[in-house]
């Protein structure tokens, strides 16, 4: 997988990374991306339309200084094509400079989009293209043949995105990751997960757990309680906790309990990726 990223790069001019904007620093991986960090790169914080839309505002601003172009994205309903390729343009010249500085012909611009699973790469390549030619789904990815679309007269995509493999540098960040099924559910246990994410949410957004499951302020949060109030019941009459576990992680993924953002947008977390950021450049 890492090779086939690494191959695809050296064909390309300019690259998108996609993130998932409701996890910002957890789906953006510092450490493959000096692997890339020559050649411009347009950061779309995709699935805005699932995030808290004021934390979407701040990373654009908090991030913008870490990358070459930034764009706020929703794939599903794309929207903001022309936008994009103007962008894509933009950051192609630079490259186009380089060839005619070497003697060489100006050629359309080459893109390609990488990310972790799940981010959307797929959707977001089919909102380029306009027109149905990239298997998505939840599960990942489908293998196929490489092949340039071009989008644009100036610019060419390859249809194939590039999967940059989920970094499970810590059990914050790997249960975060589960939370948008980044990394895929044989790895993790779901009860151990909506639990985590129960007690995310509380600490961020205090009250939507209890007001969405319809639980008194003084119950505790728990995935007891939600099945009880959900009536969520196995043989027996005991209360199904695996079922509560899918139904909040199932609520959250499909923007049920409202748009919400796991990673807030804050100076010292968008400092020390900026820092990343230089320590690789200066490698
Ligand atoms: N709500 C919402 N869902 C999205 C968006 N982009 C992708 N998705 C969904 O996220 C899931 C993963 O998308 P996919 O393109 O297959 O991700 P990939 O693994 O990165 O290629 C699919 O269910 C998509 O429908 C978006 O902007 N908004
Ligand atoms: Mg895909």
């Amino acid at each position: 997988m890492e090779r086939k990223l690494g191959e695809s790069l050296k064909l390309v001019d300019v690259v998108i990374e996609v993130v998932d904007a409701r996890l910002p620093i957890s789906t953006l991986n510092p450490r493959l991306r000096k692997r890339y960090t020559h050649r411009p790169t347009l950061l779309l914080l995709n699935k805005t339309d699932l995030a808290d839309p004021e934390q979407n505002k701040r990373w654009r601003e908090c991030l913008k200084g870490s990358t070459d172009g930034i764009m706020l994205y929703e794939s599903l309903r794309g929207g903001k094509r022309k936008n994009l390729i103007n962008t894509l343009i933009h950051l192609g010249e630079i490259a186009m400079k380089k060839r005619e500085a070497k003697g060489l012909k100006r050629r359309p611009i080459r893109v390609l989009v990488v990310g972790m699973p799940n981010v959307g790469k797929s959707t977001v390549i089919n909102s380029i293209v306009a027109r149905k030619k990239t298997k998505t789904g939840h599960k990942a990815g489908v293998t196929r043949a490489t092949q340039w679309v071009r989008i644009h007269e100036q610019v060419e995509l390859l249809d194939t995105p590039g999967v940059i493999p989920p970094s499970l540098d810590s059990e914050e960040s790997g249960a975060l990751l589960a939370c948008v099924s980044s990394v895929g559910e044989a790895a993790y246990d779901e009860e151990e997960v909506a639990l985590f994410l129960l007690n995310h949410l509380e600490a961020n957004y205090p009250g939507i757990c209890h007001q969405h499951y319809q639980l008194s302020p003084e119950t505790p949060l728990a995935l007891l309680s939600i099945a009880e109030s959900r009536n969520y019941k196995m043989a027996g009459n005991e209360c199904d906790k695996t079922r509560a576990a899918r139904a909040v992680l199932s609520d959250f993924r499909q923007g049920r309990l409202g748009r919400i953002t796991l990673e807030h947008a804050n100076e010292n977390k968008v400092e020390s990726e900026r820092e990343k950021k230089n320590t690789e450049t200066n490698q």
